[in-house]
């Protein structure tokens, strides 16, 4: 599912470093010639896109990013320090548009794109650069030029990194409530949520934020029409990989795995490449009496499941109540990010 993230954000490259005025002064040169260095070159505002940064978080907090100015000329032609460049890290998949005209700049699509954004001014020229044979003793030199100044807006089409999906009722609302900013409609009846809704998770302890589709739940029969369809699956079919809530209190003594396996039969039902996703298999509601136990039955049950060999799997159980697990979730998706972002496939179980 698409969503847009914006955001406005004001650089400004290095000035150049200002030209000096001097004459060389020694014992027994009484008259010494001009000998102002040049100023150093400003530097430049490079974006370049990184495939670690997944969405505009950051620009959310950080909105002035100025390159180095350049250093001044000195004396006995010494040039002065040019100033540094400073690098932006964005995600690719970000258009960059001039915020004060709404002029396109820049469309970045791939990882390690690389643009200068904004030139530092060149530095001045030192008074040496202007002796002439007629003009023997020049006592001015060049300022630096000047900065440059842009307020850009960058927009990135986010695709949810992170797919919820279960049974309804599962907890999925609950969850990004818990996690995230978005404040989709909770309930203790099954199809509370009717739309897809996104939000974006900045981990506590740092890193990367990234994002996070909660769909309506998924019922028995749903690729056959039940209840809402499979109609929403499209927007968890571009994730990288799904996190499976399972209600842990209404988990079947007798077949722990029913309600796991409905899910990923609705999955296979709307696509291969839905059902080989890495998921996240979540157990919900630990709070409840009796969790615990149910739990166990459940991991019993799904440690002598075939799907745990492929596609790889992960377990963690949670309560969006008490926030215990919630942690151990996030840390879980960060490593599941991280290995989608290496491509690797392996098995926790
Ligand atoms: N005790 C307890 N109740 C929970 C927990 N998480 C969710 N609930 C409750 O379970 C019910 C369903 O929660 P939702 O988040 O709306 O479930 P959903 O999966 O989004 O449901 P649909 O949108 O209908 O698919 C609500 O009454 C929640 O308050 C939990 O960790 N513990
Ligand atoms: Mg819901």
């Amino acid at each position: 599912m698409k969503f847009i993230d914006e955001a406005n954000i004001t650089v400004e490259s290095g000035k150049g470093g200002s030209g000096c005025v001097s004459f060389r002064r020694e014992k027994f040169i009484p008259k010494g010639g001009p000998d102002g260095g040049s100023g150093g070159r400003g530097g430049d505002i490079i974006l370049v896109t990184s495939s670690r940064k997944r969405t505009l978080y950051d620009f959310n907090y950080k909105k002035f990013f100025k390159a180095q100015n350049g250093s001044g000329g000195e004396g006995n032609q010494r040039t002065g320090k040019d100033g540094d460049d400073l690098i932006v890290e964005i995600p690719p998949g970000t258009l960059i548009v001039n915020a004060d005209t709404g002029e396109p700049i820049k469309d970045f699509v791939n990882p390690d794109e690389t643009f200068v954004l904004a030139k530092g001014g060149r530095g001045g020229q030192g008074n040496t650069h202007f002796k002439t044979s007629t003009h023997q003793t020049p006592r001015f030199a060049q300022p630096g030029e000047p900065a440059e100044t842009l307020n850009i807006r960058l927009e990135l089409k986010l695709i949810a990194d992170v797919g919820l999906v279960g049974l309804p009722n599962a907890g999925k609302s609950t969850l990004i409530s818990a996690i995230s900013s978005a404040r989709p409609k909770i309930g203790a009846y099954p199809f509370t949520t009717l739309i897809p809704n996104l939000g974006v998770v900045k981990p506590r302890w740092g890193g990367e934020a990234f994002l996070v589709a909660d769909i309506p739940g998924l019922i028995e029969g749903a690729h056959a029409g039940a209840g809402l369809g499979i109609q929403f699956l499209r927007h968890v079919e571009r994730t990288r990989f799904l996190v499976h809530l399972i209600d842990v209190s209404a988990i079947d003594p007798d077949d722990p795995l029913k309600d796991y396996e409905t899910i990923n039969h609705e999955l296979a039902m709307y696509s291969e490449l839905l059902s080989q996703k890495p998921q996240i298999v979540v157990l919900s509601k630990m709070d409840l009496t009796g969790a615990e136990e149910a739990a166990d039955r459940f991991q019993k049950a799904i440690g002598s499941h075939p799907a745990k060999r492929s596609p790889k799997r992960s377990l963690v159980r949670i309560s969006a109540v008490t926030g215990s697990g919630i942690d151990d979730l996030l840390s879980t998706i960060v490593s599941f990010l991280d290995a989608a972002d290496e491509n690797r496939q392996e098995n926790e179980f």
